[in-house]
């Protein structure tokens, strides 16, 4: 029987010896962590066997890749402290591309990883490697413990350094004997302070002339618009951008990581603009004033630089101050906490909110109506009978199953861009869980697994590429093995098809290579492995077999869905499919 500690109950008596691994896992209760993901190896066997005596969620995944994968979704979905552990050599390095999405999309991590004990590294120690240095450039920090006795201390810098400024993945890296040395502490110091559970930790705000100029720059334009990034969802700002935008009769557009700054529903919001938009990248054209929330404005938001078109008038708020002026010049900087630089903005433009409110009363049916003309332009793919199935209708059939307050996971191939572009959520929120820190093919299964364990109760559905679910395809083990019923969906085009769709328009129809998979049915290997399976052939079976996913429970439901195998159908520029490439183009 697993028996949990009362932390506070026991603080008060006096020293506690135990070992370098059980003051570990104390401090990780200390910081009421949730749920952990790793692989043990012998280093952190004291760890893991406290982790068993206090109860603590802490779960064996098949690859420590998918670890980090699945605490950095648990993260974005919680906005708790993500997870993970790792063995020392092999381990710590396959946690590497993890990190790296960790680290690229601000998500707060704490990950444990073992390492040689000290009286023997560098004498050829099994597994040993120079792991710390492969770690270092992927995540914030590498914290190495070399006295047993400054465990609580250092573990309190690794939550505070994951939480606050910019957050993400900081590497706790641990030497066999400081794990296994037994340690009189002081019962007293195994404490956390609780602002460091979540990001943001802390916040700041922008200076109050900048708001102010902002302000002045807002009230004398003609058509501003928002664009959000996933820096909303980071600072937990979703509800006050909505406000905001709504106040100001303000059209929204978002990046991948952004939707849900505002519900898709919500008549102000312009949908994805960048690589691929419904009619965004149009509207920004017209803008004369961007106010850029949260974004770090990149290769795929920006349509590689080229949008917005150079010269556009740009107030750029975010909490790195690095990031402005890196991709395009702004004319006004906002240095701080996108909650409180978007409260600061409001009250700065108060007095003139009745004006601008009437001046722009037109704006929210005027996107609105844009939005219906996109949907009746593109209606014969959202809608099409075609088999095998289309994308896009594979992607309706979803808005119309998945709940409002369910969750979609989407892996790095074309899931996340036709996520990106045609999913409609229902409310604000960060209800769409792509790994954009890295564009990793291979998170859909994994991200499902730490979303599932954050969402508590709501559904979740993951949207993965064949090629990304082979990668990760153990890992329905690890989800049968914690009873998750969450669905994922696997776009089955035999194929890396994005690749193969690149090949197709840069090289002509035929002159495909390595991009091609085996035919396959996911819904029989999903069965194998004792999980719910379901093959979709034909589009009027989504419907039935999203239904009967959403009331299976106890184990993952993978629905297979045979899509195109024509990699001139496979772009989801859902709007643009006359595109005209010169060779060495990127269109896509
Ligand atoms: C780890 C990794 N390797 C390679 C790529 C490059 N890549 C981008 S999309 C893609 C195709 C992936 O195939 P699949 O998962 O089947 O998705 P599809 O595009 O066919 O929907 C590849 C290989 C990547 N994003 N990540
Ligand atoms: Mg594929």
């Amino acid at each position: 029987m697993n028996q949990h500690v009362d932390i506070k109950a026991e603080s008060d008596v006096g020293l506690l010896e135990i070992s370098g691994g059980e003051a570990i896992a104390r401090m990780i209760q200390a910081f009421d962590g949730g749920a952990m993901f790793g692989m043990g190896g012998f280093q952190l066997l004291p760890f893991y066997d406290a982790a068993r005596r206090f109860g603590m969620r802490h779960y064996l995944v098949n690859d420590e890749r998918t670890g980090i994968f699945a605490a950095d979704a648990y993260a974005k979905v919680s906005g708790q402290v993500g997870l993970a552990d790792a063995t020392l050599g092999p381990g710590a390095t396959n946690l590497v591309t993890g990190l790296m999405e960790a680290f690229n999309s601000g998500t707060p991590l704490v990950v444990l990883v073992g390492n040689t004990h000290r009286d023997h590294s560098w004498k050829n120690m099994t597994q040993e490697c120079r792991q710390t240095d492969v770690l270092r450039p992927v995540c914030k920090d590498v914290i190495r413990i070399e006295q047993v006795a400054r465990i609580p201390e250092l573990m309190r810098r690794a939550f505070a350094v994951a939480t606050s400024g910019r957050p993400g993945p900081v590497v706790v890296d641990i030497p066999e004997d400081v794990s296994h040395a037994v340690h009189p502490f002081n019962a007293a110091d195994f404490y956390g302070d609780a602002i460091y559970r979540g990001a943001p930790a802390l916040r700041a705000r922008p200076d109050g002339a900048s708001v102010a100029r902002a302000a002045e720059l807002i009230a004398a334009a003609k058509a501003p618009i928002i664009l959000a990034g996933g820096g909303v969802h980071l600072s937990g700002a979703n509800e006050q951008l909505t406000e905001f935008a709504r106040a100001y009769n303000l059209p929204v557009a978002h990046t991948l990581t952004g939707k849900g700054a505002i519900a898709c529903s919500d008549p102000l919001n312009a949908g994805l603009f960048g690589r691929y938009d419904r009619f965004a990248n149009q509207l920004i054209e017209e803008a004369d004033l961007l106010l850029v929330v949260g974004c770090k404005l990149g290769e795929i938001a920006t349509k590689r630089y080229t949008v917005p078109a150079p010269g556009k008038r740009l107030i750029h708020l975010d909490c790195v101050a690095e990031e402005f002026d890196r991709t395009m010049p702004a004319s006004l900087r906002l240095w701080g906490d996108v909650r409180l630089g978007l409260a600061d903005l409001a009250a700065a433009l108060a007095p003139e909110q009745q004006r601008l409110r009437a001046l722009w009363a037109g704006r929210p049916a005027d996107t609105a109506e844009r939005m219906a003309n996109w949907r009746r332009k593109v209606g014969a793919r959202l809608n099409s009978e075609e088999c095998p199935v289309d994308i896009a209708r594979l992607m309706t059939e979803i808005n119309a199953a998945l709940p409002a307050d369910g969750y979609l996971v989407a892996d790095g191939g074309f899931a996340a861009h036709w996520g990106g572009l045609l999913l409609d959520t229902k409310q604000p929120g960060r209800a769409f869980v792509p790994d954009r820190g890295s564009a990793s093919i291979g998170y859909g299964l994994p991200g499902a697994i730490g979303a599932a364990l954050a969402a508590a109760g709501r559904p979740v559905f993951a949207l993965t590429g064949d090629g990304g679910f082979n990668m990760m395809i153990g890992e329905l083990e690890t989800a049968r093995r914690l009873a998750l019923d969450f669905t994922i969906i696997v776009v089955n085009n035999a194929a890396s098809g994005y690749i193969k769709a690149l090949q197709h328009l840069m090289y002509g129809a035929g002159a495909y290579h390595a991009s091609d998979l085996s035919e396959t049915n996911y819904a029989d290997v999903a069965t194998a492995m004792g999980c719910h399976g379901i093959r979709v052939e034909r589009p009027d079976q989504l419907a039935p077999a999203f239904k009967e996913a959403l009331s299976h429970r106890g184990s993952p439901t993978v629905i297979d869905v045979v899509v195109t195998r024509d990699p001139a159908k496979m772009l989801p520029g859902v709007d643009s499919r006359t595109v005209k490439i010169k060779k060495g183009d990127r269109i896509a």
